[in-house]
């Protein structure tokens, strides 16, 4: 086959070797013991790898802003500035025991993108963005993407800045503290926008398909809930006598799980936090506080699930002789289905390299679902060892890896015009 020929028939694609690299070098940022990643929001280390982030950009020719969630902007040049930018990115912070591709990947294939398009020497019409978007984890700063949230108009700035961690610290303090409190206003005008993700379940490995073609994200619910009984000696205290926030909490676990099931197939429900006061062996704990996540495709669906879980708690609470001294949900957003088009120009970027490929609903959120309120927005989705994400031994195939990001590079150069 010519040279010309070949060359025709291959599509422009991006250097897999490097964007692992790049991968397996932020990654020693908050590596832990078991191979993963401790990058909490706002912590140094994110501003350890946010500043690693920002040095590559540059050097592949980007100028950087700042908003003033600390959302980052990496911006490649188009040949008309005044064009709106297609998007891409994802989230630089992880979970306490987070891996090494969950969020990051979506940043360092934007720069992959960027980077590629540098060797080949190709400009686009309009202006091409990595994002990196703060706090998306929702792991020290609840609710979950609140700074795409506030940048998308769902959250005021006020109430983003003020979000704290279990010590007091808020999000602008810390942002403050680490130098990325940015300038730049809140939220513009984007043409379109992707995310490349790993999927973070089991579906694509199972049926070995490299490219999810993301057609909605599933909604969620998040909320807080604190039981009071009463303190009392582990020894004298006769067991009617008792009222033990811990068997509560314990009970609403098991109704937790129960409403789960009871929405299968596609129904997710989970308690991830639980403290008890005053945790001592030999006394009844007088108060709990535990988190719960309620998630389903369907809205209609998720309300049920919320109604049952009302009226669970105030059931086993009455039974159990505690009080509800707190039922808040603190998050919800519906279910997301994304732009159709940008959903074909992933699937017909999939087609031209060949891939297997599967329409998917997300079941993670993303920083997407809130783009997606104020632009045309979809995601790319690449497979993850066993399905396992939130967790160290989250892992990936260098060549799920390159596929996702080649197909991230064709979906964007379909949007930006070249
Ligand atoms: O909770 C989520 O779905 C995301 O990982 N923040
Ligand atoms: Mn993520
Ligand atoms: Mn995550």
């Amino acid at each position: 086959m010519s040279a010309v020929l070949k060359s025709q028939q291959q599509p422009l694609a991006i250097n897999g070797q490097r964007l692992w690299d790049s991968l397996m070098e932020m990654a020693k940022i908050g590596a832990t013991a078991r191979g993963g990643v401790c990058r909490l929001a706002l912590t140094d280390l994110d501003r350890e790898g946010r500043d690693l982030f920002v040095r590559w950009a540059r050097e592949a020719g980007c100028t950087i802003t700042v908003d003033q969630m600390g959302n980052v902007f990496a911006r490649r040049a188009g040949r008309d500035h005044s064009l709106t930018p297609v998007v891409t990115g994802s989230h630089a912070d992880s979970q306490p025991t987070g891996g090494r591709f969950d969020g990051i990947y979506g940043v360092l294939g934007g720069l992959e993108v960027i980077r590629s398009l540098n060797d080949h020497g190709i400009e686009t019409d309009r202006p091409i963005e990595v994002v990196i978007w703060t706090n998306e984890e929702g792991s020290r700063f609840a609710p979950a993407m609140v700074a795409s949230g506030v940048f998308a108009g769902v959250f005021t700035l006020e109430y983003g800045l003020s979000r704290a961690d279990v010590d007091g610290k808020t999000m602008g303090e810390e942002l403050a503290r680490i130098g990325y409190a940015g300038d730049q206003p809140m939220g513009k005008p984007i043409h379109a926008a992707f995310e490349l993700h790993i999927e973070q379940g089991p579906i694509l490995e199972t049926e070995g398909v490299t490219i999810g073609v993301v057609t909605h994200a599933q909604g969620q619910r998040w909320y807080e809930v604190v039981f009071t009984g009463q303190e009392s000696h582990a020894g004298p205290t006769p067991m009617p006598r008792r009222r033990d926030a811990l068997l509560g909490a314990a009970r609403v676990i098991d109704l937790v799980n129960q409403i789960g099931h009871a929405h299968a197939p596609y129904a997710c429900a989970t308690v991830g936090m639980l403290q008890v006061h005053p945790n001592s062996r030999n006394v009844i704990p007088g108060r709990v506080f535990f988190t719960v996540d309620l998630r389903h495709p369907e809205d209609a669906v998720l309300s049920q699930m919320d109604a049952e879980l009302r009226a669970g708690i105030a059931r086993i609470a009455a039974e159990a002789k505690v009080e509800v001294s707190k039922l808040e949900q603190i998050f919800y957003y519906a279910p997301v289905p994304f732009d159709r088009d940008c959903v074909n120009s992933v699937r017909a970027a999939a087609e031209r390299f060949g891939y297997s490929h599967r329409d998917i609903v997300s079941g993670a959120g993303h920083d997407a679902c809130y783009l997606a309120q104020v632009a045309p927005t979809s995601m790319v989705f690449v497979p993850c060892v066993g399905g396992i994400s939130h967790n160290e031994i989250e892992d990936a195939k260098p060549e799920w890896i390159e596929a996702g990001c080649n197909v991230l590079l064709h979906a964007m150069l379909g949007r930006a015009g070249r």
